[in-house]
């Protein structure tokens, strides 16, 4: 099929899942073209993917005096009707309903053909927060009513779809998937001796950085643990929060043993060296990067919350806690750092429940049958091996 994904490309767990989707889909011989305002940021250059029928689409977004913010949902709806007219494209799939929902919505009005598929799939606070704000939950459940069909990441998520007032559209859950050619045991052992000495235990975190992630407790049970043993901690991502959390780790002492590495375009070779992967945010709809640690056989401490549970059996994989207490995380944490028993029992079943569970298997097909469903055609009919491109727009009025 002639697939249009459209993504944020920054680095948040919504575009990385749209990326890998994507990528998994070209590889069972879709034509797929991202369309997003930049390349998304799991996406090598294309010459990488030159087996793939892989393309790129930027959306250019003008600026003017006048606009006081920029009109991207209008820029990007303009693109993908373009983009269903030149490429023939048969399914859009969206992720991240704000304002991406209402973009497809439009294009497909823009461009009249309404035989095109359009997919939209739920990551977190595109519903909890963004879209059901007073100011965008009609425009957000409208346009989701409007779209074909529309996913959730997790049966949490899917629940909090439906307290989005107006919202008529069924969800279905479809879960992130992992792929275990790049996430999976055996770090290099250069890389842990750089974060830590042998004798330390090595805590890994990655996110965005953003206030929901709640950094700052990753470093407070931190501080606590590494009162107890010799640790390290190795912080992967970049974002609003970090220069406070900088300033914590100096204000608890703990400066010097914290790594601060900044955005990783790879995380794995990270992962895959740590003992213990530490998740404290206050919200998470999935937990993606938990997931990927997991897929490296590590244990997660992290916070009860969302669709976290879902993924970290507590006792299993992982401890979970009660938000917030960050001395159970510290606690739990040192369960799993001082019985190596423990420690290697709970990898083992987190590897094993990625590989079994969050696998690209058990998703693409899902999405496949999906995409026919909604248009009515055989997915797995008319795919083709046509090497990909980028492709600039044709023209954006005041852009050049
Ligand atoms: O909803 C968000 O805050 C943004 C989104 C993103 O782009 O990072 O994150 C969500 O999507 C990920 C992929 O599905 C999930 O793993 C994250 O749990 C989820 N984040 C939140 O729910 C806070």
């Amino acid at each position: 099929m002639r697939i249009g994904i459209v993504c944020y490309p920054t680095h948040g767990g919504s575009g990385v899942a749209a990326t890998e989707l994507g990528l998994q889909l070209a590889h069972r011989d879709h034509s797929v073209h991202f369309i997003a305002y930049d390349r998304p940021f799991r996406l090598e250059r294309l010459a990488v993917h030159r087996e793939l029928d892989v393309h790129f689409h930027r959306v250019e977004v003008p600026t003017y005096p006048v606009l006081r913010s920029d009109p991207y949902a209008l820029a990007l709806a303009n693109r993908v009707a373009e983009l269903i007219q030149t490429q023939g494209l048969q399914v859009i799939h969206a992720h991240y309903a704000v304002p991406h929902a209402t973009g497809l919505y439009l294009a497909r009005e823009l461009a009249g053909a309404a035989e095109v598929g359009l997919a939209v799939t739920l990551h977190g606070t595109d519903v909890t927060v963004v879209g059901s704000d007073p100011a965008l939950a009609r425009i957000t459940a409208h346009s989701l009513n409007q779209v074909d069909a529309v996913v959730a990441v997790s049966d949490y998520l899917r629940r909090a779809a439906w307290r989005l007032p107006g919202l008529r559209q069924g969800v279905q859950v479809i879960p992130n998937f992992v792929d275990p050619a790049v996430f999976h045991p055996g770090g290099d052992p250069r890389v842990r001796s750089q974060l830590a000495a042998p004798e330390e235990k090595l805590l890994c975190h990655v996110s965005n950085f953003r206030p929901v992630k709640q950094v700052a407790q990753v470093i407070e049970a931190f501080a606590q643990v590494a009162r107890e043993t010799p640790a390290r901690l190795a912080l992967v991502g970049d974002g609003p929060e970090r220069p406070a959390a900088e300033a914590q780790a100096e204000a608890l002492g703990v400066g010097d043993r914290v790594s601060f590495l900044g955005f990783q375009r790879r995380v794995a070779p990270f992962l895959a060296v740590a003992d213990l992967f530490v998740l404290s945010s206050s919200e998470e709809s999935f937990g993606l990067a938990a997931a990927e640690a997991m897929a490296c056989r590590v244990p997660v401490v992290a916070y009860r919350t969302g669709g976290v549970a879902e993924l970290v059996e507590d006792r299993v994989s992982g401890f979970l806690v009660h938000p917030g207490d960050t001395q159970a995380l510290a606690e739990s944490a040192l369960r799993i750092l001082l019985d190596e028993d423990l420690r290697y029992s709970m990898a083992l079943a987190g590897e094993k429940r990625v590989r079994t569970q969050f696998t690209p298997d058990r998703v693409i097909g899902r999405y496949e049958d999906l995409y026919g469903r909604i248009t009515g055609l055989d997915p797995l009919d008319g795919r083709s091996g046509v090497p990909g491109q980028e492709i600039e727009p044709l023209s954006v009025p005041g852009s050049a």
